[in-house]
């Protein structure tokens, strides 16, 4: 299969991509993300200004058996200048993803006027869905907050740009959230980021799983993934066409791949079981995915693209 495709000014010749967070906090996890087989390009950690150490741990807890996942890592990063040494070394082998992230919206135009500066060409990615910063609330469930970030943003970054938006529940807020982005030239849109602010009790304590914020935290892997599709069926529907759009959320085996390509994601990024399982999930999802591909005699990714038939 052809897996070739364009966003903005970067060529991709596969489908997936480390959600942003899970094997890429150190170059030594991103080179391993480099290195995996199957892999269109490597995301960086969401970075903020200054290196963060996160919340407290036991911070991440995962259910193999369910493939389900909940984390409240509180954003820790090496700072955006390490991830920006590291995609700009000249040796790297797959296109990357450069995510940023701010605890204000000050903050969030000043690191993106740092990667305006910066040498950096490649793709970036605004995070405005971290669920898990004690008294910060997800910037994307703001519309008015959203939309004055774009504003200010987009006046000065003209270097490609993605979003990160958390889940929406309600057909009038994909109305809503779609109508301001659609007002912006974003080169792609990805949804979803983990499900915020779950609660999983541990049967044998009868205690949360985690410490930060009595136990509450973002939700991911099989349990998310029929809001995932949602979401990024309800989005491909409302943006502009050419807005690329990225599927996260509740991908554990290739038809849950297939699933998102139907919904209309041109990408398909991997969290909770990339987390659960290592790198060489990329390379098993390729080739469940190409075995129906193959029973389904689909030849093309054309054919299989937004193409969810409906009654
Ligand atoms: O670091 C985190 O706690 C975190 C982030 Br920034 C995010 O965007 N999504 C998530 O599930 N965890």
């Amino acid at each position: 299969m052809d897996y070739t495709t364009k966003i903005a000014n970067t060529t991709f010749d596969h489908l997936f991509i480390n959600a942003a967070g899970v094997y890429c906090q150190t170059a030594e996890q991103l080179d391993q993300i480099q290195e995996a087989e199957a892999v269109a390009a490597v995301m960086t950690k969401s970075a903020t200004a200054e290196l963060r150490l996160g919340n407290q741990e036991p911070r991440y807890a995962a259910f193999p058996d369910q493939h389900n996942t909940i984390n409240s890592m509180g954003l820790p990063n090496l700072g955006l200048d390490y991830y920006l040494n590291y995609v700009l070394k000249s040796h790297l082998k797959r296109p990357t993803i450069f995510s940023v992230v701010g605890l204000s919206q000050t903050e969030i135009v000043a690191n993106l006027k740092k990667l305006q500066a910066s040498n950096y060409t490649g793709l970036a990615e605004l995070n405005l869905s971290c669920p898990n910063v004690p008294g910060e609330p997800q910037i994307a469930y703001d519309f008015q907050t959203t939309d004055e970030i774009l504003k200010q943003v987009f006046a000065f970054y003209d270097k490609p740009l993605g979003i990160k938006l958390p889940p929406y529940f309600d057909l009038a807020h994909f109305d809503q959230i779609a109508k301001i982005l659609n007002r912006y030239p974003l080169a792609y849109v990805n949804s979803i980021n983990s499900v915020g602010n779950g609660l999983v009790i541990d049967p044998k304590t009868d205690k949360v799983v985690m410490r930060p914020k009595d136990g509450f935290g973002g939700l991911g892997g099989a349990q998310i993934k029929a809001t995932a599709l949602a979401n990024v069926r309800a989005l491909r529907l409302r943006l502009r066409p050419e807005i690329k759009m990225i599927g996260t959320g509740g991908v554990t085996c290739g038809r849950d791949v297939f699933d998102h390509l139907l919904c209309g994601a041109d990408l398909v990024s991997v969290g909770s079981q990339l987390a659960i399982e290592g790198p060489t999930v990329f390379a098993r999802l390729e080739k469940e995915l190409e075995a129906i591909f193959t029973e389904k005699q689909i030849t093309s990714l054309d054919q299989v693209c937004g193409k969810l038939k409906i009654f």
